[in-house]
């Protein structure tokens, strides 16, 4: 449509920009709340960790001397704004999901950040034991959400970007 990627084929439709196919997908896989006000809060914590991501995703991009610096911004983002929060929200409720005590799209974003903050920075999750339970369970709701892919055409950016998880989980739910 805009002649860019991703581009997903589902249910008859070809879905491109991001958002709305991830929108999508977390709606019809029962995944984006049970009313407005949990979907707000998932769309409120997705957004935050897309914020994440971005600094993660312009990091390959960044220039040999300015690796360092921006590895710091990121273990210093992780670890001082986003982090902190899900953490405080995880212990608040004691649930175990972010919103409404089940798994929804805002975990799966979590989990996606979390990853990759922690291919650079293994240690990162060493201050955050609601989280370190989290994406336990994380794993084993993966396991148990795994749902037929649609067609989906991606280019190797996006790959990157959306389907982080492919790498780790082959089961990974969606695309
Ligand atoms: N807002 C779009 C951005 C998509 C985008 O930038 N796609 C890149 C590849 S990852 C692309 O197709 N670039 C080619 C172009 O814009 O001409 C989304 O979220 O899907």
């Amino acid at each position: 449509m805009f002649h860019q990627l991703p581009l997903v084929e589902i249910d008859g439709m070809k879905l491109v920009q991001c958002r709305a196919i991830l929108s999508y997908i977390a709606g019809k896989y029962n995944l984006y709340g049970k009313d407005l006000k949990e979907r707000a809060l998932i769309d409120m914590y997705v957004e935050g960790i897309s914020d994440l991501m971005h600094l993660i995703l312009l990091f390959p991009f960044s220039p040999p001397e300015a690796k360092e610096k921006s590895l710091a911004t990121i273990a210093e983002k992780a670890t001082e704004r986003y982090f902190p929060v899900f953490e405080k929200v995880l212990k608040q409720h004691g649930q175990d999901f972010l919103v409404g005590n089940r798994f929804s799209f805002a975990d799966v974003q979590l989990m996606e950040a979390i990853l990759a903050v922690e291919e650079k920075v293994p240690s990162v999750l060493s201050g955050f034991p609601q989280l370190q339970v989290m994406m336990l369970l994380n794993m084993f709701m993966f396991r148990n959400h795994t749902v037929q892919r649609p067609a989906v055409i991606v280019s190797p950016f996006c790959v990157n970007q959306y389907c982080g998880l492919f790498n780790k989980l082959p089961v990974f739910m969606f695309v």
